[in-house]
C-alpha cells in the first residue's frame, strides 16, 4: 500500500464510520512498511483536515466529525504498543497542553508521540488545562519544555496569559515554551509575539527544532 492509497483509504474508512475498517488499512499500511510519523503526518492529519473542511461545507455533521476524531484517537492509541515498547523514557521531560479554554488536542498528541519515539518524556494533558493547575505542575515537575496549542484565534490571549503565568512562577528558571497548532499556522511572527520561545508547523518538525534548542 502506498501513502497515497492508505490516506484515501483511511478516510473512506472514517467517512463510512467504520472503526474496523480504519484499523485494518492502518494495520495494513503498518505491514507494509509506512512507519508512524508518515501514518500520523501523512494520513491521520490530512483525513482530519478533509473532515474539517467537509464539516464547514457542512456535508458531514458534527455526529461524523466526532465519530471520525474517536476512531482516529483510537487508531493511535492501537500504534502505542510499538511506540513504548522500549523500556522508560530517559530523555528531556515535556509537559503538553491545550490552552486552557482549547479543546483541539490531537494535534498536540502527535508532538507528544514522534518527541516519544526520539527518546523525550512527555506528559501529555490533553484539552482545557486551566491555566493555575498547569503552572503548579509546571512548578513541581520543573520539564525542558512547556508545549501549549491553541487551535482558533479566540484562544490566543489564554496562550499569552499562559506563558506569562509560567515566566512569573519561575523567574530566571522557566522551561522553553514551545507554542503551536492550527491558530499559528499563517503568522510566523505570532509566536515570538506571544512570548513564546518556539513553534512549528508539524509534530516531525517540532521534534527537530526541539532537539536543536534542548540539549540534556
Ligand atoms: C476534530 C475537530 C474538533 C473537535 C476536537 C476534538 C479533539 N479531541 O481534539 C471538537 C469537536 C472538540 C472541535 C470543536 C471546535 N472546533 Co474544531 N475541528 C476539528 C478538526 C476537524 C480536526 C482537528 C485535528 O485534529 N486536526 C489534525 C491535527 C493533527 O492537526 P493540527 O491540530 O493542526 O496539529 C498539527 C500542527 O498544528 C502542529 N501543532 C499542534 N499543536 C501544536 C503545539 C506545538 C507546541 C507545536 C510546536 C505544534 C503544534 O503539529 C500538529 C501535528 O502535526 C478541525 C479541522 C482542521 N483543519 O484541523 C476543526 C477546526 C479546527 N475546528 C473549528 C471550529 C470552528 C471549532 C469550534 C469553534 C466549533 C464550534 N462552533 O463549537 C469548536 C471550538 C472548541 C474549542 N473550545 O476549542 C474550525 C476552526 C476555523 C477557524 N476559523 O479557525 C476548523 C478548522 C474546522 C473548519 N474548517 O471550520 N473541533
Amino acid at each position: 500500500m502506498t501513502l497515497d492509497e492508505a490516506r484515501e483509504r483511511y478516510l473512506a474508512a472514517v467517512l463510512e464510520g467504520s472503526r474496523r475498517t480504519a484499523f485494518g488499512v492502518v494495520d495494513e499500511a503498518f505491514r507494509d512498511g509506512i512507519g508512524l510519523r508518515e501514518l500520523y503526518l501523512g494520513v491521520f492529519q490530512p483525513a482530519m483536515r478533509d473532515i474539517g473542511r467537509l464539516w464547514q461545507e457542512n456535508r458531514i455533521t458534527v455526529a461524523d466529525e466526532h465519530l471520525a476524531t474517536a476512531i482516529t484517537q483510537a487508531a493511535m492509541a492501537r500504534l502505542y504498543d510499538e511506540l513504548f515498547r522500549g523500556g522508560g523514557a530517559a530523555g528531556p521531560l515535556l509537559i503538553a497542553a491545550c490552552a486552557d479554554t482549547e479543546r483541539h488536542e490531537l494535534g498536540l498528541r502527535m508532538i507528544c508521540d514522534v518527541l516519544e519515539m526520539e527518546g523525550w518524556d512527555t506528559v501529555f494533558l490533553g484539552a482545557t488545562v486551566p491555566i493555575e493547575d498547569l503552572v503548579a505542575m509546571v512548578r513541581e515537575r520543573r520539564p525542558h519544555v512547556v508545549a501549549l496549542s491553541a487551535s482558533i484565534s479566540p484562544h490566543l490571549p489564554r496562550v499569552r496569559a499562559t506563558i506569562d503565568a509560567i515566566r512569573e512562577a519561575m523567574p530566571g528558571a522557566a522551561p522553553l515554551i514551545a507554542v503551536g497548532g492550527r491558530a499559528f499556522a499563517d503568522d510566523p511572527g505570532l509566536a515570538e509575539r506571544l512570548g513564546a520561545d518556539l513553534t512549528a508547523a508539524d509534530a516531525v518538525q517540532a521534534a527537530r527544532l526541539l532537539k536543536e534548542r534542548v540539549s540534556v
